[in-house]
């Protein structure tokens, strides 16, 4: 271990980058501050009785889970009184959230996804906090929501948590990839996984097979490709994984290679693909390419695309980049 603490690599990272600000980093802070928190009530598991599903939906339409609406509002709490934002949406609510009044806004926009893959929680799987910061466009006025509608490739920082076996927080700023690893009796993340580098090669995918009959055609030429294994063209064995978890498995490509598809099927067509542009495809999106990753969605590079609403879907093939550029080739074809 490094001994290099989360906090004290954001501060080295801003004294490097001309551009980073005071704000951003204590902004950061704040961030790494609520996943602490959210990581604790995760891992209290159902001591605290807060594993079960509420009567409502929300605005995607799903049935929510009371720690998704605890940890939204532990997000919120944790970032809306510092004065370093100007905005903030999540998964969890329909409109932008508007800051109070009487708390300063900043000159970022922040969007996160709370708690990504809760229908994972009360079976003791992996679950993870997402999330995205941007500029606001019009520095710290209230912003409105077109401001929250820019390409990933705007993104100043990406990142996620996950609550695993151990509770990591990974990052980028545009600089590489870093994870850090949460001690829990010091309540300090670590330095343990620099430079986070995704093998260009892999012999693992993932993905939902339970809807491959809705599949595009290049979507089920790869996948069978792979599962005919030694024998087919591919001329070797693959593995396969789903966790369900997408922060998992975004985990799992940095570590040791692999690619994660949630491809366009013929039953989210009319919603555009499963997965959100804004809090979930473009923050990992951002992570997986500078790890030297790819990130499509079969036909166009995910952080080129310009966002129309807030909680707009889109299809999602990243990961090694051999293996992602394999699959969009099929689907030029
Ligand atoms: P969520 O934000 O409602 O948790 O949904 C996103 C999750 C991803 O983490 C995961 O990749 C996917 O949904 C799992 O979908 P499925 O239930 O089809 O396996
Ligand atoms: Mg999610």
């Amino acid at each position: 271990m490094s001994g290099l603490t989360l906090t004290q690599f954001i501060i080295e990272e801003q004294r490097q980058h001309a551009q980073a600000t005071e704000d951003f980093t204590l902004l950061l802070n704040d961030v790494v501050s609520a996943c602490k928190r959210i990581a604790n009530q995760v891992n209290k598991g159902a001591l605290l009785g807060t594993m079960g599903s509420l009567e409502s939906e929300n605005v995607q339409g799903e049935v929510q889970k009371q720690l998704d609406v605890i940890t939204n509002d532990v997000f919120i709490s944790s970032l809306e009184w510092s004065g370093r934002l100007a905005g903030m949406a999540s998964e969890e609510m329909e409109d932008p959230y508007a800051i109070p009044s009487h708390y300063p806004l900043g000159k970022h926009l922040i969007l996160f996804d709370p708690l990504d893959g809760s229908s994972n929680v009360n079976i003791n799987i992996s679950v993870g906090t997402i999330f995205s910061i941007l500029r606001a466009p019009a520095g710290a006025t209230r912003p409105a929501l077109q401001d929250f509608l820019q390409p990933g490739t705007q993104q100043v920082c990406a990142g996620y948590a996950l609550y695993g076996s151990s509770t990591m927080f990974v990052l980028t700023t545009g600089h590489g990839v870093n994870g850090f690893t949460l001690d829990r009796e010091i309540g300090e993340f670590y330095l343990t996984h620099p430079n986070m580098q995704i093998p260009a090669d892999t012999h693992e995918f993932a993905v939902n097979t339970s809807n491959q009959r809705h599949w595009e055609a290049p979507v089920q030429r790869y996948v069978r490709e792979c599962l005919q294994g030694k024998e087919g063209l591919r001329g070797r064995d693959f593995n396969m994984r789903w966790v369900a978890s997408m922060v998992a498995e975004i985990h799992r490509i940095l570590v040791r290679g692999g690619v994660f598809m949630y491809p366009l099927d013929s039953k989210l067509k009319d919603q555009g693909g499963k997965l959100r542009l804004l809090y979930e495809a473009n923050p990992m999106s951002f992570i997986v390419e500078q790890a030297g990753g790819v990130s499509s969605t079969g036909y166009h590079r995910i952080l080129g695309l310009q966002p129309e609403a807030l909680h707009q879907r889109v299809p999602v093939i990243l990961g090694s980049k051999n293996e992602v550029e394999r699959i969009v080739s099929y689907h030029s074809e």
